[in-house]
């Protein structure tokens, strides 16, 4: 009986041992994870396959593992001192890399970004400026204007310029260049306005849209701030850019001579311009001496200039030359449209003002396709034609959806007209 009794002890200290420990075990502090610092070198460069890139180049050598028998435990370290340079997680930490990368040698242009944007477009702009920084000016750091017919308010500042590298510039447009002029009828100006709504035509009812075209057709380069700039780049809210920009367009505008580039081309929807070629005509029988000697006609036109077939860069995306807007042919040729009331007797756009002003003002030589920059505006794509470039750059476009070659654009005439070469492949691109 005694016997018996103490086994029952036992297997009572037993349990309450096992559940003591049980209850240290499940109770004790973690250590925190450590992050290891220099791993997996070789597992993260996946880029595999092209020798010249300089991610490929050999990586430095690990320190070896104090002996191969402990080596699983041995974290690997990186050549350079812990302590020195403390791991930065977080924008507070010291050490936090600003830069991220060097920025890209050679010289700068005198050149800017611009945008014309609502304060409500700020979370589309973004989405914009974070692709164009991305895969370009993160290394150039060129400057951005954004204009606005109203003030900019504090988060479309606040957010812009967090985005932008370069330094961000602000400008409210005066009211002239947001306004109609005095010579228009206000009543024939409704009347458009209430038939275009009627048909459906896309923008016919809206004012502000109007007051859009007429100013990025004639006044956006003469703002104050953009007169301290002798090229820019025009991007629109919720833009993509599918590939690396590799080269600075501006460089490529300014060491090549080109005044006005583009990305894409296509017609005209006729009924908002049924009379801009009419303007355009009077334009030139009354200028003769504005227009270039080898101009971009064939491009305008199939009839050597009596008819318009509608054509135009789409000039959402742009590179240019500002002096050359600035200049007497051009301010005459919009001076010359402005006062023929298009913009609002109709609803003339600033992609047709701008691309007939380029063709006919500017020798053929002075346009720039810039076949390497991929881009989207909704709904078309430019994929760039050739997978040798679209590897190097690094595309994400879907070559499929480039339009360059689709029967809606007008870009292979303009290679025509040119007498430039297609980039080989675009016949498989066809519709
Ligand atoms: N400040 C300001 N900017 C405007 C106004 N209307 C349009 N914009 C800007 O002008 C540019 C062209 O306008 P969009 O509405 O994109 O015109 P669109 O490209 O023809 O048409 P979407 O297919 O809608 O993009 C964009 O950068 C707009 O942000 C306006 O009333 N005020
Ligand atoms: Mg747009």
């Amino acid at each position: 009986m005694v016997a018996g009794n103490a086994r029952y002890v036992r297997y009572i200290i037993i349990a309450v041992f096992t559940l003591a420990v049980f209850y240290f075990v499940s109770n004790s502090k973690y250590d925190a994870v450590t992050i290891p610092t220099g791993l997996d070198h070789a597992s993260t460069n996946t880029n595999a396959g092209k020798s010249d890139d300089p991610r490929n180049e050999p990586q430095q050598p690990l320190e070896k593992p104090e002996s191969s028998d402990n080596a699983a435990t041995v974290p690997k370290k990186q050549n350079g001192n812990n302590a020195q340079s403390p791991l930065a997680m977080t924008p507070e930490d010291p050490n936090w890399d600003v830069e991220l990368v060097s920025p890209a040698p050679g010289p700068r242009m005198n050149a800017t970004f611009v945008t014309l944007a609502r304060n409500s477009d700020v979370w589309d702009i973004a989405r914009s400026i974070r692709q164009v920084e991305d895969r370009f000016n993160r290394r150039y750091n060129y400057d951005w204007v954004f204009l606005n017919d109203k003030p900019f308010d504090e988060t479309f500042k606040k957010v812009t310029t967090s985005l932008v590298s370069g330094k961000t510039h602000y400008g409210e447009i005066a009211e002239e260049h947001w306004s109609f002029p005095q010579w228009i009828d206000q009543d024939k100006a409704k009347k458009v306005r209430e038939d275009m709504a009627e048909r459906k035509i896309i923008y016919g009812d809206s004012v502000s849209y109007r007051h859009m075209c007429r100013f990025e057709s004639g006044f956006f380069f003469r703002q104050p701030l953009m007169m301290n700039y002798d090229y820019y780049w025009r991007v629109e809210p919720s833009i993509e850019l599918y590939c690396d920009i590799h080269y600075d367009p501006f460089r490529v505008m300014h060491e090549g001579g080109k005044k006005y580039s583009f990305v894409l081309s296509l017609y005209e929807y006729a009924e908002t311009i049924k009379t801009l070629w009419d303007s355009t005509k009077k334009f030139m029988k009354n200028h003769p001496e504005h227009l270039a000697a080898d101009n971009a006609m064939g491009f305008l036109s199939d009839d050597g200039g009596e008819t318009y077939n509608n054509c135009h860069f789409w000039s959402n995306f742009e590179v240019g030359n500002l002096n050359w807007l600035r200049s007497k042919p051009y301010i005459d040729f919009f001076e010359s449209l402005d006062r023929d009331g298009g913009f609002f007797y109709e609803r003339w756009g600033d992609a047709p003002v701008h691309s007939i002003a380029a063709g006919l003002l500017l020798n053929k030589s002075d346009i720039h396709f810039f076949n390497d920059i991929a881009y989207w505006h909704v709904p078309f794509t430019h994929c760039p034609t050739g997978e040798k470039t679209r590897l190097a750059l690094r595309c994400h476009c879907n070559p499929s959806d480039n339009f360059d070659w689709k029967g809606y654009s007008c870009t292979s005439r303009f290679f025509d007209v040119t007498g430039k070469t297609k980039p080989k492949g675009w016949e498989s691109e066809k519709d």
